[in-house]
């Protein structure tokens, strides 16, 4: 049997396991990269695990998610990350390069390579035919260590691309109809392998913008074959050599497979507050807008910005519309520059915000109370653009430009203007000077705001617990931990607690705290997806913090759920949704010999309040319940 993209990466860099569905793996990591808010905690947990340098091929540590500057801490933690970087040999790329994926993409993306980084979004490269995880920042810590990577063989969902899109429309309405189909839920260990005659017409950019919401979707990776587009890429950023053909065999067979027929597509819309809320903008009549931005690492490429540029080009934009533009790279910023395109933009009427994260994670750009965003970037979650009542619409660049001209939500085929043509140059400018290289000569620059890692105890024999929040379904990491202004202190946990469901139940830290103080262990009890989003280790690593011993939900996803098993919390899953019912906040629940129930695949809890026995079931695999017993992936390694 023929084998696909994902499995020729796999058996190249496998150290033990079986390619089969469901069982663990363990692989070589080639490359890993973090950026700026998990990036600091990822290099103090390598900094406690005693090494002189990185074992990885390459790793970056990119400046983009704390660029405000307000204050000192986000320069703090900029000039830790810079010196610790030069220590142990890590590429340091500065603030104003550009967004971690943009950037990797096009200096450090190879086909055929293992990459994982601390952000979720490191899916991005998949564009290229690599395999590209996003993970917690303690597995980046060890794979830098030289530590194999663990990974649950996915079931591998092939999606066809067939034809070509119509103008006006584009890769970011082909994201958003995988993300209606697939929805953001139930799809924790699959992987979307990308094949079809539209691959011919879907030049790199593009797929990126593809696999990069790919991540929206929960799913493992996403994956495109490395083909004449790749190469063309690769040789447009000075990387020939760095080109090699990968693409599936003709007789694999799939798990799962989609057809999506790209010129049936129309100009899609997420409206709020979940990325696979998608309907078509036509459909949406007379919708005012407040605020229209453009740029992520989901849409920020020189194709990106240069479509929505030229739709822009001698027009002005609405007067009550507050409009922002974010290249996505300083590659991409500077080109825009050389032709023009950054005066198409600023004479419309934009303000041209920095190469950044900026608005799509609330750093900068929240918009008034109640006002209707419409953004290109991935994610729409409530409150997530800094303003808690927002309603955010994600759309492509070329119908936020149209949005911006009109004022409402436009289908840019509505402009009668034609379908501007913006071919890739063949080679794209190359100026890598703010790539720091390691020079292993500097000292490290620490100050108050860089913490230490934080150490767990062993998992207690009996957990009396209390139940100190109870959440419904598809609560994501930035509604357990959010973005914006408590980034700043993502190396320090003990200021991070203070912000655990800070919009959710503004109660619960305060709650643990009462709940240790009286010997008890806090539970958090969620619904379906818990922790879907962001990588943000955080989201695990200060309930750990903060007393918790093991979580109830009805499902977990793939990061979250490693992040929890890496800082020794004991993710449960209830098999019968009435237990779900049942539970109410304060309920006291008991589990008697931890070192047994861990290691069970069904483990029986007390409701002590309610008198009532639980079955839940324990999704750890064997090697990962011993981890738990220890109090985590760091008391493991150490021991
Ligand atoms: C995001 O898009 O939510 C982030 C901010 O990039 C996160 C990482 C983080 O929380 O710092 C992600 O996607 O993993
Ligand atoms: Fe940055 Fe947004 Fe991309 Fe996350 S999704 S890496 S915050 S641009």
């Amino acid at each position: 049997m023929g084998k696909s993209i994902f499995e020729k990466i796999v058996s190249a860099h496998k150290i033990s396991g079986e390619c089969k569905v469901g069982q663990e793996l363990a692989i070589k990591i080639d490359q890993t990269l973090t950026q700026d808010s998990l990036g600091a905690m990822a290099y103090l947990q390598f900094e406690a695990m005693n090494k002189d340098r990185i074992e990885t091929e390459l790793s970056v540590s990119y400046t983009d998610h704390l660029m405000l500057q307000l204050g000192q801490g986000n320069g703090d933690v900029h000039r830790y990350l810079e010196t610790v970087a030069d220590k142990f040999g890590v590429v340091y790329s500065k603030a104003g390069n550009g967004i971690c994926h943009q950037v990797h993409l096009e200096r450090f993306s190879k086909p055929g390579k293992t990459l994982i980084g601390s952000d979720s979004h490191t899916v991005t490269c998949g564009a290229v035919g690599m395999l590209a995880l996003g993970v917690g920042g303690l597995d980046v810590a060890l794979a830098m260590a030289g530590v194999p990577f663990y990974i649950k063989y996915p079931k591998i969902m092939r999606i066809v691309l067939e034809g070509r899109m119509k103008p006006w429309v584009t890769a970011k309405d082909v994201a958003l109809e995988v993300l209606k189909n697939v929805t953001t839920k139930g799809n924790v260990g699959t992987v979307l392998e990308y094949c079809g005659n539209g691959l011919e017409f879907l030049t790199i950019p593009e797929r990126a913008t593809i696999t990069n919401m790919g991540a929206e979707t929960g799913v493992t990776t996403s994956i495109f074959p490395s083909d004449e587009m790749t190469k063309k890429f690769l040789e447009s950023q000075g990387r020939l050599e760095d080109w090699v053909a990968i693409s599936s065999d003709d007789d694999t067979v799939y798990d799962i497979e989609l057809v999506i027929n790209l010129d049936e597509l129309e100009p899609n819309v997420a409206v709020p507050h979940s990325p696979d809320l998608v309907l078509k903008v036509k459909d949406i009549k007379d919708l005012k807008v407040n605020q229209v931005l453009i740029g992520s690492c989901t849409n920020s490429s020189y194709l990106d910005m240069m479509r929505a540029a030229a739709v822009l080009k001698g027009k002005k934009i609405k007067p009550d519309i507050s409009f922002g533009v974010s290249a996505g790279s300083r590659q991409v910023m500077s080109m825009l520059a050389d032709s023009g395109a950054l005066s198409w933009f600023i004479d419309s009427g934009a303000r041209v915000l920095e190469s950044g994260c900026g608005f799509c994670v609330g750093q900068g750009q929240a918009p008034e109370m109640g006002a209707v965003s419409v953004r290109t970037n991935n994610r729409n979650y409530k409150g997530r653009s800094g303003t808690q009542d927002d309603q955010v619409y994600l759309v492509s660049p070329e119908t936020a430009a149209a949005t911006a001209i009109m004022g409402v939500l436009t289908d840019p085929r509505t402009l009668q203007m034609e379908y501007p043509k913006i071919d890739i140059p063949e080679k794209m400018k190359l100026d890598d000077s703010m790539l720091i290289f390691p020079t292993y000569t500097k000292n490290i620059f620490r100050s108050p705001i860089i913490g230490e890692p934080p150490v767990n105890t062993l998992m207690p024999k009996k957990i009396t617990g209390q139940v100190a929040i109870k959440l419904g379904d598809m609560i994501n990491t930035d509604d357990i931990i959010p973005g914006g202004s408590a980034m700043t202190y993502r190396a320090n946990i003990k200021k991070s607690c203070e912000f655990i469901f800070q919009f959710v139940d503004s109660r619960f830290p305060k709650k643990c705290e009462d709940i240790v103080e009286q010997g008890k262990y806090p539970i958090i009890v969620a619904g379906e997806s818990y922790g879907q989003g962001s990588s943000r280790e955080h989201a695990a690593l200060c309930p750990m913090v903060m007393g918790v011993k093991y979580i109830l939900a009805k499902s977990i996803e793939r990061i979250h759920q490693t992040n929890l098993i890496n800082f020794g919390i004991l993710p449960l899953l209830f098999q019968n949704p009435e237990d779900y019912g049942d539970i109410e906040y304060d309920d006291i629940i008991v589990m008697k010999d931890s070192e047994v129930s861990v290691r069970m695949d069904v483990v029986q809890i007390e409701n002590i309040t309610k008198n009532k026995i639980y079955n839940v079931k324990n999704s750890a695999t064997e090697r990962q319940r011993e981890i738990i017993l220890l109090g985590g992936l760091l008391n493991s390694i150490n021991k």
